[in-house]
């Protein structure tokens, strides 16, 4: 019997051809593998391919016994319970490279589609009635000379910094640690306290992972904190912000508006958001090109190579 390697949703098929012939790579035929196809094969399944999104749950893994790998398609693996998988033996990888550049990419595109109105003005010009033009109407802010507050300075901060220092952007970060001298100077970058972070940018970017310390970190007392002309971006996970607390602070106008690609019940999008003028909603889409869903599958194939012929260096978050 060939050992088996379930993917559990649907991802571009690239590198997984390349595995060794005694592996048996399970692909979903529809959009995902359903409950009975997943029972089926669970007894001889080595490795998962799991997608953010959809949680991989324990019951899920107390029927694979012979489990070795769960290998994530993204950088963020808050849809798995690392530490019952860790104490079962289990090691998990992550694709963090081909995601860095496109969730900056959006990152960026939110911030100036906010503070220069493209969504509301996109909107307002299929409207009958459109849009009124003048020089003094549809006025909007620009970001150049702004201050970018990016909370989790990882590859993904940091290709955001990059992006927003050619937009001729100040930048300050809050990160658990201090990068060195000649990163912060690369993005002329300063290491800053969160509520200094909060008072001082006019535009607050999260790009941290969702952990038990980052749920809700933005919540009431941080719009408090924020300048009421501030944007906030996340494209991390959801809930690092809390969802009513952002609502309510647009609504009372504690801050200017919001560029939002995550939310705290994916997909829910609560009906406030979809209505606001001021907020960009994309759904979940950071990483969602072509190019880079092949990327991650490239790679993460290659992780599960790697790993059964014993070459594996990095990837491995547990
Ligand atoms: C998803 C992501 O994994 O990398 C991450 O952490 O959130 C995304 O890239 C991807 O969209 C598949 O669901």
């Amino acid at each position: 019997m060939k050992k088996k390697i379930l993917v559990t949703y649907k991802i571009p098929p690239c590198g997984f051809d390349e595995l060794d012939k005694s592996f048996e790579v399970i692909f979903p035929e529809e959009e995902s593998l359903s409950k009975e196809e997943l029972s089926m094969h669970l007894k001889d399944t080595v490795a998962i391919v799991s997608v953010f999104g959809h949680k991989l749950s324990n019951d899920i893994i107390d029927q694979a016994p012979n489990l070795k790998l769960i290998a994530n398609f993204g950088v963020g693996y808050d849809n798995i319970d690392i530490p019952y998988v860790t104490k079962k033996g289990i090691t998990v990888t992550n694709t963090p490279d081909p995601v860095t550049e496109p969730t900056a990419e959006l990152a960026m595109g939110l911030m100036v589609a906010v503070s220069r109105q493209i969504g509301y003005l996109n909107n307002q010009l299929r409207k009958p009635g459109g849009v009124v033009t003048g020089v003094m109407k549809n006025l909007s802010t620009t970001l150049s000379g702004k201050t970018l507050g990016i909370i989790g300075m990882g590859a993904i901060g940091q290709a955001l910094a990059r992006r927003a220092l050619a937009f001729g952007m100040k930048i300050v970060y809050h990160n658990r640690k201090q990068l060195s001298a000649e990163t912060e100077s690369k993005y002329m970058a300063t290491k800053v306290n969160m509520e200094t972070l909060l008072r001082e940018s006019d535009i607050v970017s999260l790009n941290c992972p969702l952990t038990p310390e980052t749920k809700h970190l933005i919540g009431a007392e941080a719009f408090e904190k924020m300048k009421d002309s501030a944007i906030l971006i996340n494209t991390a996970r959801g809930p690092v912000v809390n969802q009513n607390a952002l609502i309510k602070a647009i609504q009372n106008k504690l801050i200017a508006g919001a560029g939002l690609d995550v939310y705290e019940n994916e997909p829910h999008i609560p009906q406030e958001l979809l209505e606001m003028d001021q907020v960009v909603l994309t759904p979940h889409t950071g990483t969602a090109t072509l190019e880079t869903r092949e990327a991650m599958s490239r790679l993460v194939s290659k992780i599960i190579r790697n790993f059964f012929d014993g070459t594996l260096t990095g990837y491995i978050v547990n």
